[in-house]
């Protein structure tokens, strides 16, 4: 924490100088005007970051600003997919599996761009932020930007190579003959701008030099499309691992007793150089170096747009957040992708970093998504509008192993899932009835190979939670 007059009075004034914290709101208190906010989304990023312990994956900007602020070990998507999963942080509201637009929420709600404008902010939207570029446009300050105009719904965005998301002309080559994609991934000799990210940060950084002439605060989001599919990066990322030394998923095989609404998601197959390949040893270790390329594609990017940040200055009066906007299946059960209620497609990345607030701080209690938007409201001192449904974790920012929410709650396609400290526990229901349960105890299998569900050791617990199910995130409110 940076000293000024005012805190190092009320810090000395406490008696507890080097481990006492601002109270609630000390963002505000503490600047001389209105924190700024960069608001960084990356998409189908899970928690494949060194600071997540995560060694064989290059992230140094990711991991450097998490040293700032904190890093929440435990962070759950609300939905594991990019569309509702973006509504819910967004709008605070919890979403169902097919609510790919705020716009068609029926509840009156304010996005958090438009909050922030209705409190004097000045908001732009660069890059993926909202999954339809169009959603909620009138809340921003500026029309969002993209480098390329992608309207999904209208023609397949992936089709090669519609949009130029594909750098190497041998692509063209390694496309999916029947949905005309290209390949899922590719690693092109081109500059970091070649590809839409090193716009994204082009244009962020521009905005940023803008923004500090400007008398307002700034809400300024800037969405990264890698490392979701396709896995395009240029070479230099991949030139940052050797093949031989990645490591495959150690559980290449179906969970014992999965459930069968459980599955993997297909998306990786409307690409190029899928199909039958996908279980050889040659393909998990590509699948992984591309990812892990891209990974450190975006890092890269990251760490200009935070860079530009400090060299003008702004980087003490803004927020910083950054979060993944749902995990992933790298090979794990032969998965891969998102849509599941999976420990790995439902955890994600999640990256506070507030003046005021503690630095190289970690904390392990549950958050969910749906909390970002009053945690933002509170760190910029403003009310929190009364349809949020999450819950502000500012205090974890200050005291990170207080008792905190037991459960957080996910939803998908025909089931929810509820995560407690020990366990995860999902439920598929026909009408009233549940038809499937799939439970992991994560306290004796972390990597999820086995469904105790129907364990008859596991009874007690399963009841307990599907009361907990029941009764949802109001319940523990
Ligand atoms: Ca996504």
């Amino acid at each position: 924490m940076k000293l000024n007059r005012r805190n190092f009075l009320t810090t000395v004034g406490l008696g507890l100088l080097g481990a006492s914290l601002p109270a609630i709101g000390a963002a505000r208190k503490a600047a001389p005007k209105p924190p700024n906010i960069l608001f960084i989304a990356v998409d189908d990023l899970r928690p494949q970051l060194g600071c997540f312990g995560h060694a064989e994956t290059r992230s140094p900007n990711i991991d450097k600003l998490a040293s700032r602020g904190t890093l929440f070990q435990r962070a759950y998507c609300n939905v594991p997919v990019c569309g509702p999963s973006r509504v819910s942080v967004l709008t605070g509201i919890r979403t169902n599996a097919n609510q790919w637009e705020s716009k068609n929420l029926k509840t009156d709600y304010a996005t958090l761009p438009a909050f922030f404008k209705k409190h004097g902010y000045h908001a732009i939207s660069n890059g993926k932020v909202f999954h339809v570029m169009n959603d909620s446009k009138e809340d921003w300050s500026e029309l969002p930007w993209r480098p390329v105009e992608i309207y999904y719904g209208k023609k397949d965005w992936a089709n090669y190579n519609a949009y130029g998301l594909w750098q190497d002309d041998e692509s063209s080559g390694k496309t999916n003959p029947r949905s005309k994609r290209g390949p899922y991934c590719e690693a092109a000799d081109v500059p970091d701008n070649a590809y839409q990210d090193g716009k994204v940060a082009d244009k962020t950084i521009a905005d940023l030099q803008r923004m500090k002439t400007l008398n307002e605060p700034f809400f300024l989001a800037c969405g990264f499309w890698r490392p979701h599919l396709p896995f395009n990066a240029p070479k230099k990322y991949w030139d940052m691992y050797k093949r031989d030394e990645i490591k495959m998923a150690e559980n290449r095989f179906r969970p014992e007793n999965l459930p069968d609404p459980c599955r993997t998601s297909r998306e990786i197959d409307g690409y190029g150089l899928t199909g039958p390949r996908k279980e050889s040893d040659e393909f998990h270790k590509e699948a992984r170096h591309a990812y892990y390329a891209c990974v450190s594609y975006v890092d890269a990017q990251i760490g200009k747009v935070i860079q530009s940040l400090e060299d003008l200055g702004l980087a003490e009066n803004t927020i910083i957040v950054l979060w993944g906007d749902h995990g992933w299946n790298l090979g794990e059960h032969n998965f891969w992708g998102k849509h599941n209620t999976l420990n790995n497609a439902l955890h994600a990345p999640l990256v506070v970093c507030a003046p005021g607030t503690r630095k190289n701080n970690r904390t392990n209690r549950l958050v969910e998504f749906v909390d970002i938007y009053p945690t933002l409201c509170e760190l910029a001192g403003l009310p929190v509008p009364r349809h949020a449904q999450g819950k502000s974790f500012v205090p974890l920012m200050n005291d990170p192993k207080q008792t905190w929410k037991p459960a957080v709650f996910s939803k998908w396609s025909g089931c929810q899932a509820v995560k407690t400290d020990r366990y995860l526990y999902t439920e598929w229901k026909k009408g009233n009835k549940v038809s499937h349960r799939m439970l992991f105890d994560h306290n004796v299998d972390p990597l999820e190979n086995v469904n105790i569900a129907e364990n008859p050791d596991a009874k007690e617990t399963v009841e307990k939670l599907s009361r907990l199910l029941q009764g949802g995130w109001k319940s523990i409110k």
